[in-house]
């Protein structure tokens, strides 16, 4: 259940590095490489999946998982609101075709998004 083209699945498997802040048995928690506000991690599962839909059909435990180490990385962060993101797909601004939460605090966050 790795993609040996998959950058994520390199940083789950320890072959690239990242700041990992957390991780479980089914997931792990590492800052982004460009963060866009003060608190930035990324929750990825460690099993390759294109994106949450993909993952939610195929494992719901595991997409269960990434919320619970993302709220798990806030409180370890301070956070007293944060905002958790899946984008989904190009259209949404997907980049890395591997699920990821995007876990965002530290500032004021806007509404709606852009
Ligand atoms: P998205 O646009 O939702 O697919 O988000 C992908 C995120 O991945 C983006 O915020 C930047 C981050 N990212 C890309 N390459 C790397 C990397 O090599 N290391 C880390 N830590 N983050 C990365």
């Amino acid at each position: 259940m790795s993609d040996p083209d998959c950058l994520f699945c390199s940083i789950v498997a320890g072959d690239v590095p990242a700041e990992v802040v957390a991780t479980s048995e089914r997931s792990v928690a590492f800052r982004d490489v460009n963060p866009q506000a003060p608190t930035h991690v990324l929750v990825v599962p460690r099993t390759h999946h294109r994106d949450a839909a993909a993952l939610a059909a195929a494992d719901p435990a595991g997409t269960a998982d990434l919320v619970t180490l993302a709220a798990e990385v806030a409180a370890g962060e301070g956070l007293s609101g944060y905002r958790l993101v899946f984008n989904t797909g190009a259209e949404a601004g997907q980049t890395v075709f591997h699920t990821h939460l995007h876990v965002v605090g530290g500032r004021d966050l806007g509404w709606p998004p852009g």
